[in-house]
C-alpha cells in the first residue's frame, strides 16, 4: 500500500478534517481516500492518464485517485506550452486528462476528479513493479524524457526519508512548488500521504506565504530559501518549525548561514534526481555541513568513477562522476531504451551526470554537472537543446546557443545567443515569449543576446564554454 494513511485497515488512518490544504480548499482523508471510486469508474482500466497538475484540489484529488486505483499518472506542468504538452500526450499514450480541465484538451476525452466523502474507497491491488507515475525530464538534447517511477521507487524513498528526517504523522508539511515533478508532488503531496501528515500548499512560495502557514517542516528550492532570509519578519516567522530543507539545486553557503541566522535553522539539504528520486540528505541527528548534501540514504549506495572508469578515493577532495544504486530507482525511459541503457552501467548503477565529491565519513558535495547542456534556473531542469530546437523553429533565428549563466535569485538563468535570420529582425521579447508558448513557461529564456556569430571550433561545434564568460 503506497498511501498507507488511506488505508481502511491502517489503525492510524481515522479521519482528518483537513489532511490536505491547497488553493483554498480543505480536503479531509476521508475525501482522499474515496477518491478512487471515481478514477475506478471513469477511467478503470486506464493504463495512462493526464493530469494538468495546477496546484488545485483537482490535481491532488486525481493523483491521489490514480495512485490508489492504481492507474499510472503523467503529471502535465500547469504552464505547459503547445509543443511540449503534444510531445508529452503522444509519448506517453494518455487516454484521458483527469483533474483540471487544460484549454485544449488535445482530443483527448476529460473527467473532473472526485471527492469520495462517505464512500467506501476502492483501493486496486498492485505490484510494486507497477508504474506509479512517469514525469518527463529533460536531457541535453531532444524533447524531455518520460521517467517510469515505481511504487516500490517511491515507498522506498519516501520511507528512508521519513527515517533521516524523523517525518511523523504530527508534521505539517509545507511549500509551495510545482505539482508535476518529484520535489512538490512525490515527496510534498504523496509523502504527506505516506507519513499521514498534514499538507499545506501555499500556491507561489512567497516568503510570506511560508511565514503565514505555521508548519513544522518546510521544503524549498535554494531559490525560496534566498527570497526567504531577504525578508527577515518571514524568516522570524520560521523559527518555530521543526525543520527546513533545501534541495533541487545547490544551496549557496551564504544562504545556508543566512537560514541559520535568521530562522534559528541549520536547513536539511538532500540531493536526488528524478531517476533516482532522493539519494543523499543530512540527518535531523546529523552534521549539516554549508555546501555539502549528506550522506546515503538507507539502501542506497554511491560511488565515484574517474574518467578512465577507475574508483575515486572518498577522501573530501578528489572529484569524480557520481553514481548511485538502490530501492529507489526509475524503471527506465518510457520508449528509449536507447537512453535507459546510457543511464546505466553494466552493474545497475545510474549515471546521475553530477560530479561530486566523497569524505571519509561519507558526506557529499556536489560540485557540478557534467554537461554545460543540462540547467539549472530556480530548481527547475531544463536542456539547452531543447531551447535550441524551439528557437530554431521561429522565422528570426538562424542560428542559436543556449547557456546557464550564473544568477543570484535563480542559480542559473537561461541566455540566448542568437544569430538573426537575414529575412527578419529578431526581437528578444518575442523570441522569450516564443518559448515560453511552445514549451514551458519556465523554460524561457530570461535574456537574449543578438550576435553577429557564435564562437564555433574548427570543426564547427560551438563552444558554449565561451559563452559562459
Ligand atoms: C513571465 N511570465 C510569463 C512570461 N514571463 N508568462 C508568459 N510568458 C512570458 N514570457 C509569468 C509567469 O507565468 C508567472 O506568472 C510569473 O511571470 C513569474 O514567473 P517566473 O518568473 O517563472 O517565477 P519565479 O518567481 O521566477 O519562480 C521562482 C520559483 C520557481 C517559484 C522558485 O522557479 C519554482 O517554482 N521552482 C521550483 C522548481 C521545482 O520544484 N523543481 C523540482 C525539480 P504567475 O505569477 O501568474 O504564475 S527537481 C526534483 O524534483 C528533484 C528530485 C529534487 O531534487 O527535488
Ligand atoms: P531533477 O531531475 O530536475 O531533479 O534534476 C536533478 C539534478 O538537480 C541533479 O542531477 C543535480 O544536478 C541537481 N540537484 C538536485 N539536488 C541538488 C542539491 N541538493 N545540490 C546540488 N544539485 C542538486
Amino acid at each position: 500500500m503506497l498511501l498507507t494513511s488511506l488505508a481502511s485497515d491502517d489503525s492510524n488512518a481515522a479521519d482528518i478534517a483537513d489532511a490536505v490544504r491547497i488553493d483554498n480548499t480543505v480536503l479531509s482523508r476521508s475525501q482522499l481516500s474515496g477518491a478512487s471510486a471515481g478514477v475506478l469508474e471513469d477511467l478503470g482500466g486506464a493504463t495512462r492518464v493526464a493530469v494538468l497538475a495546477t496546484p488545485t484540489a483537482q490535481t491532488v484529488l486525481a493523483v491521489t485517485g490514480c495512485l490508489l486505483a492504481g492507474v499510472p499518472v503523467v503529471p502535465v506542468p500547469a504552464d505547459v506550452g503547445v509543443a511540449e504538452r503534444q510531445h508529452m500526450l503522444r509519448d506517453s499514450g494518455a487516454q484521458a486528462w483527469l483533474g483540471e480541465r487544460p484549454d485544449d484538451p488535445a482530443g483527448l476525452p476529460h473527467f473532473s476528479a472526485r471527492s469520495g466523502s462517505q464512500q467506501p474507497h476502492a483501493v486496486a491491488s498492485c505490484d510494486d513493479e507497477d508504474t506509479a507515475l512517469i514525469i518527463y525530464t529533460s536531457g541535453t538534447t531532444g524533447p524531455p524524457k518520460g521517467v517510469q517511477l515505481s511504487r516500490r521507487a517511491l515507498a522506498a524513498d519516501l520511507d528512508a526519508l521519513a527515517q533521516a528526517w524523523q517525518w511523523s504523522p504530527d508534521d505539517v508539511l509545507v511549500h509551495g512548488l510545482p505539482m508535476y515533478h518529484v520535489h512538490g508532488l512525490v515527496l510534498g503531496l504523496v509523502g504527506s500521504l505516506r507519513q499521514g501528515n498534514r499538507f499545506v500548499h501555499t500556491g507561489k512560495p512567497t516568503p510570506e506565504a511560508y511565514a503565514a502557514a505555521r508548519g513544522t517542516l518546510y521544503f524549498g528550492v535554494p531559490t525560496v530559501w534566498s527570497r526567504v532570509v531577504a525578508d527577515p519578519g518571514a524568516a522570524a516567522a520560521l523559527r518555530s518549525a521543526r525543520m527546513l530543507v533545501s534541495g533541487s539545486a545547490a544551496l549557496p553557503v551564504p544562504v545556508f548561514d543566512a537560514l541559520v541566522e535568521r530562522t534559528g535553522h541549520a536547513p536539511i539539504e538532500r540531493y536526488g534526481s528524478t531517476e533516482s528520486l532522493i539519494t543523499l540528505s543530512t540527518r535531523v541527528d546529523g552534521e549539516r555541513r554549508p555546501g555539502w548534501v549528506g550522506v546515503p540514504l538507507q539502501g542506497v549506495q554511491t560511488k565515484l568513477v574517474a574518467d578512465d572508469g577507475s574508483p575515486v578515493p572518498h577522501d573530501g577532495e578528489s572529484i569524480g562522476r557520481l553514481a548511485v544504486r538502490g530501492p529507489t530507482l526509475f524503471n527506465g525511459y518510457l520508449n528509449r531504451p536507447d537512453a535507459t541503457a546510457d543511464a546505466f552501467d553494466g552493474d545497475g548503477w545510474y549515471r546521475t551526470g553530477d560530479v561530486a565529491v566523497i569524505d571519509a565519513q561519507g558526506m557529499h558535495r556536489i560540485v557540478g554537472r557534467e554537461s554545460v547542456d543540462l540547467i539549472k534556473t530556480g530548481g527547475f531542469r531544463v536542456g539547452a537543446g531543447e531551447i535550441e530546437t524551439a528557437l530554431l523553429g521561429h522565422p528570426a533565428v538562424a542560428e542559436v546557443a543556449v547557456v546557464g549563466l550564473p544568477d543570484d535569485d535563480l542559480g542559473q538563468r537561461i541566455v540566448a545567443f542568437v544569430v538573426a535570420s537575414p529575412a527578419e529582425p529578431a526581437q528578444p521579447g518575442e523570441l522569450i515569449d516564443y518559448v515560453a508558448q511552445q514549451l514551458s513557461i519556465h523554460k524561457r529564456p530570461r535574456e537574449v543576446r543578438i550576435v553577429d556569430a557564435l564562437p564555433r571550433n574548427a570543426m564547427g561545434k560551438v563552444l558554449k564554454k565561451a559563452l559562459l564568460t
